[in-house]
């Protein structure tokens, strides 16, 4: 899965895909560059940021996903609220990637089960805001697990069927340096809730801090940690991951080639461009 991000102030990358011309450019080429999905988000949700209003949002994603779409590329919509999930569907998303996992807008649930798409539904206690003020845990393997298990039984109850869910641990969302790389390290649990397993660790603080310099101690700028990122993108694939989520694609995509065509014992046979509808039958892409 790459990323477009329409905004102005994501953690990685903001502003740079801000021109809805350039957004679906740079979607058209992570496509290129072996995307199996590309998600458009029109909101950053980086730590601290505030929030973007619906009208800028549905402003910002609209044309991009409806271009890409209308290239055949197949997209998901990153966004925490029901109209934007929605009119980005009606627009040819094929998937819905809430990273409030259903919890930020009420209608969210609702509006995924009229539109029959997949769901991602992503671990999330709060608004990006004060979501570092939240990062407490005793066990955070068992209890972000625990937690998204009640996200999904709460969408599902609102009518989404499980077949449509996908979930995500939320990487750097309400989570503490050392709880990222206790989930990165214990992602095959997540096999318990019998779904397809989003991972979505590009660029992420945790890596930024890993590679900090030594002399200064400041973290890796975010543009320079995609070496981290396809390391820890192929090491989710190693646990079973059925996506990896990341800003450049082709390093990861040829790092998770390689874990595949071990797995195999050989590469891959070439595959057909994917359906949002076969990519979540199976439990890996
Ligand atoms: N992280 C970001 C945005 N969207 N979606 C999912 N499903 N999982 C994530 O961890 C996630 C996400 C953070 O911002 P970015 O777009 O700059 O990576």
């Amino acid at each position: 899965m790459g990323i477009v991000n329409v905004t102005p102030d994501s953690f990685s990358d903001g502003g740079r895909w801000l021109d809805p011309g350039r957004a679906v450019d740079r979607g058209l080429l992570l496509a290129e560059q072996g995307a199996d999905i590309v998600d458009v988000g029109g909101e950053s949700t980086r730590p601290g940021a505030t929030r973007v209003s619906e009208e800028e949002e549905l402003r910002r994603v609209l044309p991009v996903v409806r271009s890409l779409a209308g290239e055949g590329v197949l997209v998901s919509i990153d966004t925490m609220r029901a109209r934007v999930a929605e009119a980005a569907v009606e627009a040819g998303a094929r998937i819905v990637n809430d990273v409030s996992g259903g919890r930020a807008d009420p209608g969210m649930a609702r509006a995924v089960a009229r539109t029959g798409v997949p769901f991602v539904v992503m671990h999330w206690r709060g608004q990006s805001a004060g979501m570092d003020g939240l990062a407490d845990y005793t066990d955070v393997v068992a209890e972000v697990i625990g937690e998204v298990a009640r996200q999904m039984d709460a969408v599902v109850s609102a009518g989404v069927d499980p077949s449509q869910v996908i979930v995500d641990p939320g990487l750097g969302f309400a989570k503490s340096r050392r709880d990222d790389w206790a989930l990165l390290a214990s992602l095959d649990a997540w096999s318990a809730l019998g779904r397809p397993l989003l991972v979505a660790a590009s660029r992420k603080r945790f890596l930024g801090e890993l590679l900090a310099d030594p002399d200064t101690g400041e973290a890796r700028p975010a543009r320079e940690r995609d070496a981290a990122t396809a390391a820890a993108s192929v090491l989710a694939a190693a646990q079973g991951a059925w996506a990896v989520r990341v800003h450049e694609v082709r390093d990861t995509a040829d790092a998770v080639r390689v874990e595949a065509a071990l797995r195999r014992r050989g590469p891959a046979a070439p595959r057909p461009a994917p359906t949002a509808e076969a990519l979540t039958a199976g439990a890996r892409a």
